[in-house]
């Protein structure tokens, strides 16, 4: 981030105290959640895969937070943060979860399929990198309605090696389409670690094969994401055309709640957690006045309270009827 955007304080100076604050509680949201999903799974409460995005909250809240109600969010399977920072409600995301019909997707979508058209969600994708052009064709969409409107598309490194994503970039490059590419590199895709698997580790560095803006970005810093996008984000509706962008993040748990982590070294995961997005972007504004440590408790339970409500919610929900199986399988044209 440019020293010159930042204030003697060290918070950006377009965000103000509350708005500051707004991105640790949705960070916080996001945490509580996942914890609470995990707690839920081995209840056996939630069936199916579960990926959580515990570490990686500073990518999804930085980015949506530059975005207008009407601009779109196309995204993979690990995708509760990225509904909830959109506005989803905590209860209904719960209740897709354990499959009630009170979900975003009345239960049928569960972890990996998150959509809620109401607050511009178009998706959790599960086929790796299969996302990257329905996010182009939304983006085209825009261009053709005349709408300065952008799409935000959020993908894993893996995702990087894919023929989707060439392909996309290439297109939305060629066309100048009001589309972000934000590629949330963990380090692994399941448990391939990014060396063995990509030729190229600077993953940003891949726009210049089709002549689009790359950069770089602290995915563990929630400013310098919202900063990094909020450019992308103008360049998009100004018709200049997509940027690839490149949070450089960790998720603190396995790939899924089947994964018992093997292939990484504790040393390593010690490293990323020192730079726990939540616990330093409190630090951050203690340090600067912003937030007491009254106002931080108030807030955390401000949180689980809304987190507990979700899961009364969701338990309190009825199972889809079975003559839903049928319903909602094709749209009409
Ligand atoms: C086309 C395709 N190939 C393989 C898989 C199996 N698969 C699911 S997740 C995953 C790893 C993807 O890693 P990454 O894109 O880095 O995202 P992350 O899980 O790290 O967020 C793989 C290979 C799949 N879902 N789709």
């Amino acid at each position: 981030m440019a020293d010159a955007a930042v204030t003697a304080k060290g918070i950006p100076r377009d965000v103000d105290k509350p708005a500051a604050v707004d991105l640790l509680r949705q960070m916080l949201l996001i945490r509580n959640f996942e914890d609470k999903a995990a707690e839920m799974y081995a209840k056996g409460k939630i069936g199916g895969f579960l990926h959580l995005y515990n570490g990686e909250e500073a990518v999804a809240v930085g980015a949506i937070s530059v975005l207008r109600k009407e601009d779109l969010v196309v995204t993979h399977y690990r995708d509760h943060g990225h509904a909830l920072a959109k506005g989803s409600d905590p209860g209904r995301c719960m209740a897709e979860l354990f499959g009630k019909a009170t979900g975003l997707c009345k239960g049928k979508g569960g972890s990996m399929h998150f959509c809620d058209a109401s607050v511009g969600i178009l998706g959790g994708y599960a086929i790796v990198a299969g996302h990257l052009p329905l996010a182009t064709g939304l983006a085209f969409a825009f261009q053709y309605q005349g709408k300065d409107n952008v799409v935000l598309c959020f993908f894993g490194d893996g995702a990087t090696n894919g023929g989707d994503f060439h392909e996309a970039l290439n297109l939305s490059s060629l066309w100048k389409l009001p589309v972000v590419f934000i590629c949330e590199n963990n380090l692994y895709g399941m448990g391939t670690a990014l060396r063995k698997a990509s030729a190229l580790l600077d993953i940003h560095k891949k726009a210049a094969a089709y002549d689009m803006p790359g950069e770089r970005v602290d995915g563990m810093d929630v400013f310098a994401v919202r900063e990094a996008t909020a450019r992308a984000v103008a360049a998009a509706r100004a018709g200049e055309g997509p940027t690839l962008l490149e949070a450089l993040c960790y998720r603190f748990r396995g790939h899924s709640m089947a994964d018992p982590v093997l292939y990484r070294g504790k040393e390593e995961e010690h490293v990323w957690r020192a730079r726990d997005p939540i616990t330093t972007l409190r630090a951050r504004l203690e340090a600067e006045g912003v937030l007491s440590t009254e106002e931080y408790e108030a807030l955390e339970r401000e949180v689980t309270t809304r987190i507990e409500e979700a899961v009364r919610f969701a338990e309190g929900s009825p199972e889809p009827a079975p003559e839903e199986l049928y319903t909602d399988v094709y749209a009409r044209p």
